[in-house]
């Protein structure tokens, strides 16, 4: 493949997709590299010039959850990211081929474009009994991904399980499993975690590259700080329940319906990092905490053995206090809540709350009536 030839435009040019297709192709790529409406043009200049990633997908041990993830994502779809953005040679979950055919082109892309592929690793790697808890093609999923990681140009681990081992190298981890930075050494290893994670924060990282030439700035832990910079809990729309002290005591009462705070029931959005409440899935539709469900820190380090996903984490304090979240929450409790109605949105939850209660009192009555109206009819009829 030489430089210059396997660009976007001319994909698109060679699968008859028009101009307007391959515009809105870069203004969704444009918004997931994180670069501002005035930078289009400099994306359509490398579209069309740049020649696309070949990338080679592995999975180890995993549920496969991240590509379930992947493929519902829509900024750009992933049938566009597979079938024209990349050039995905290799995924022994998508393929259509199997068996000895596939695995002999993946000895030869992984010869030819030595150097100059990207390396996206689903699932964790097994240690134990040489390696053969987990096996691909007959041979021990680890040494292929060794074999596959000498020539990357970079690897994504995508992902909590390659990133940190995840839900197999769990207490008691009976396999030895491990993240795949603790097999690979010298190559640039790139953590998208969450499980799943969010299919457009890889998109992003690959299309920098392939784009710019550039991968995006990492933090400490090697994942792109543009999409792990701020905890769950910065971002989420509940924050104002948190910091006014209005927290769901159990999934189904009253303040879940009006839709507070769910730090009390287990919420690890305090010490989470990831964009969720930004990117959400399903083209925005939804994440955990929409849904009810309180953060599990699922793209935190080794979170399945964080502690009891329904017991709240210690001591989170609120935002420039010493309070915790607890003693607010049990002023808040009996002394309702004169100061905290200032704020737009918690007046609307109080109403919504209120109106509840205000129901169900409306209702009680209405059988208590029901059944004194029964009672004395019945006793009349004895009469
Ligand atoms: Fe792990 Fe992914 Fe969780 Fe599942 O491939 S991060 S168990 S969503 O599938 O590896
Ligand atoms: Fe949102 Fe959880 Fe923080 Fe509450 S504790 S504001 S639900 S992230
Ligand atoms: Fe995971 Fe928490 Fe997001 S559980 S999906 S990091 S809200």
């Amino acid at each position: 493949m030489s430089e210059g030839k396997n660009t976007l435009w001319n994909l698109f040019r060679e699968r008859k997709l028009s101009r307007r297709t391959f515009m809105k192709s870069c203004v969704a790529l444009t918004a997931i590299l994180g670069l501002p409406p005035t930078m289009l043009n400099k994306v359509v200049e490398a579209a069309e010039t740049k020649d696309v990633p070949t990338v080679l997908w592995l999975h180890g041990q995993e549920c496969t959850g991240c590509s379930e993830s992947f493929l519902r994502s829509k900024a750009p779809y992933a049938t566009d990211m597979i079938l024209n953005i990349i050039n995905l040679e290799y995924d022994d979950t998508l393929d259509a081929a199997a068996g000895a055919p596939l695995e002999a082109h993946l000895d030869q892309v992984m010869k030819e474009q030595y150097g100059k592929y990207v390396l996206v690793v689903e699932g964790a790697t097994a240690l134990g009994n040489d390696g053969t808890y987990c096996m691909i093609a007959g041979k021990p999923f680890n040494e292929r991904l060794k074999q596959a990681a000498a020539g990357a140009a970079f690897i994504i681990a995508y992902g909590s399980c390659s990133s940190w081992g995840g839900i197999q190298a769990a207490d008691p981890n009976p396999t030895d499993s491990v993240e795949i930075s603790n097999v690979i050494y010298g190559k640039k290893i790139i953590r998208v975690p969450g499980c799943p994670p969010i299919p457009e924060v890889m998109t992003g990282t690959i299309m920098s590259y392939a784009m710019f030439g550039e991968l995006p700035p990492v933090d400490d832990q090697g994942r792109p700080k543009q999409f792990y910079g701020n905890r769950i809990h910065d971002t989420c729309y509940r924050r104002a329940f948190f910091d006014s002290g209005m927290y769901v005591d159990e999934f189904d009462d009253d303040a879940s319906k009006a839709g507070w705070c769910l730090y009390k029931i287990g919420c690890r959005g305090p010490e989470t990092y990831n964009s969720c409440g930004n990117l959400r899935w399903w083209n925005g539709l939804s994440y955990p905490i929409q849904s009810g469900h309180g953060c599990i820190g699922c793209s935190e380090p080794h979170f399945w053995d964080n502690g009891d996903f329904y017991t709240r984490l210690p001591n989170i304090p609120l935002p420039g206090t010493i309070t915790s979240a607890d003693t607010i929450g049990t002023i808040a409790g009996f002394v309702a809540t004169g100061a905290v109605i200032a704020h737009g949105g918690i007046t609307l939850a109080k109403h919504k709350y209120d109106d509840i209660q205000l129901e169900k009192k409306e209702a009680a009555e209405a059988a208590k009536k029901a059944d004194e109206a029964k009672n004395n009819k019945s006793e009349g009829g004895n009469q």
